[in-house]
């Protein structure tokens, strides 16, 4: 079987194509990546000889259909995006480019050379937010679109693009909408490494707000356990949600962190809350746990330590990050917050 991961030179994409390697030897596995600046091929140095690698842009229709003609995918999973909530209030036209067209160009790909699923890795943040009055409230599949930043709203509309190919022109896709994810390789921007990272510099930890904010945790890991079994066992035309009932404010991660790596909570600077700031995620699992067997495997008193940990044994894979564009992007959202 040929599968194409689009977007796996990224966090969760190159976590996948690992999972992918050890699960199922005998995949073909082509990462298709523009590489932008969370793309990093040095993530997937180990395993190049093992997979075929394209640096290519999703939204190119040429560049697409050529890789579809050499490679003959049975399998696509579209993990391609421009993913960070903050980045999206600075420039929202780029998540639109990626996030709608690009499902839109690689879908019209699927249709004119076939394909056996078409998978899209959705978030949870296309359902907005909930309150934190209200901690009966969670997420489920049925649980109407509502979106509140530029990014969540380019994954609604995609999702949407998505489900709209399967009754138009009955591609057989699927869809799952993830929580917060963690775990080695994630992008040093994101909330858990750009805090183990400043950390360790003695930096400031900006957090915004109160830190009264809460995020659904799941180990990257299990993530890619859940989308392997969707592709294996789940029906076509179809979303499940993902996630592992681990609620947490960020306050209380950022303390977590102070605490595992031995640095004072005095570094917690509290700072302008991000505009349209979603209150708390949480999903309602129960569709994959009963339809598909999933449980998530990784506790978050262990994985948090397997991250911090893993930041400390690569440093160099994450400080070559923070001394590129990455510096020009911290000054612009947080020299003045
Ligand atoms: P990431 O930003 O770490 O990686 C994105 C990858 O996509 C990078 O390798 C980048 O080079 C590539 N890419 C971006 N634009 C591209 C384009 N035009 N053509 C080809 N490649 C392109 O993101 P991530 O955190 O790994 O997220 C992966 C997917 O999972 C995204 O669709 C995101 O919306 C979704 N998701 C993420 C989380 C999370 O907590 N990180 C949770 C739920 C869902
Ligand atoms: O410096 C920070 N300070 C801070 O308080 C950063 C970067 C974040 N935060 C807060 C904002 C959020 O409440 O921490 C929380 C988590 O922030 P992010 O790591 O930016 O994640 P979030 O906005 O929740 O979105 C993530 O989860 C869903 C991913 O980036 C998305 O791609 C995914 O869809």
């Amino acid at each position: 079987m040929t599968v194409i991961v689009t977007g796996g030179a990224g966090f969760i994409g190159s976590n996948f194509i690992f999972y992918l390697l050890k699960n199922h030897p005998d995949h073909k596995i082509v990462c298709l990546d523009k590489l932008t600046y969370a793309g990093n091929l040095s993530t997937l140095s180990s395993v190049l000889d093992r997979i075929v690698f394209e640096k290519a842009d999703i939204c190119d229709r040429k560049e697409v259909e050529r890789i579809f003609e050499e490679q003959k995918p049975d399998v696509l999973v579209n993990f391609a995006a421009e993913s960070h909530v903050d980045r999206s209030i600075e420039d929202p036209e780029l998540f639109l480019k990626t996030n709608i067209i690009g499902t839109s160009v690689l879908m019209d790909a699927c249709r004119k050379y076939g394909i056996k699923r078409f998978h899209q890795v959705g978030t949870d943040e296309v359902y907005g937010d909930l309150p934190l009055d209200r901690p009966d409230l969670f997420f489920t599949e049925e649980t109407p679109l509502h979106t509140s930043s530029p990014y969540s709203s380019s994954k609604a509309a995609a999702d949407l693009l998505v489900m709209a190919y399967h009754r138009t022109y009955g591609l057989p896709v699927s869809i799952s909408r993830c929580s917060n994810n963690y775990g080695p390789y994630q992008f040093p921007e994101k909330l858990i490494p750009l805090m183990i990272a400043n950390a360790l510099a003695d930096k400031a930890l900006p957090v915004y707000g109160e830190g009264l904010n809460v995020r659904d945790w799941l180990y990257v890991e299990d993530h890619c356990k859940a989308i392997d079994l969707i592709l294996q066992k789940g029906r076509v035309g179809e979303v499940y949600n993902i996630g592992g009932h681990n609620e947490m404010r960020n306050i209380d991660i950022v303390k977590l962190i102070c605490k595992e790596l031995g640095k004072p909570e005095s570094l917690i600077t509290f700072v302008k809350d991000r505009q349209g700031h979603d209150m708390r995620y949480a999903i309602d699992p129960r569709k994959i746990h009963s339809e598909l067997g999933w449980l998530p495997e990784t506790r978050f008193e262990d994985g948090i330590k397997k991250t911090i940990k893993w930041y400390l044994d690569n440093k160099e894979w994450w400080q070559e990050i923070v001394s590129g564009e990455y510096q020009s992007y911290y000054e612009r959202m947080y020299a003045k917050r």
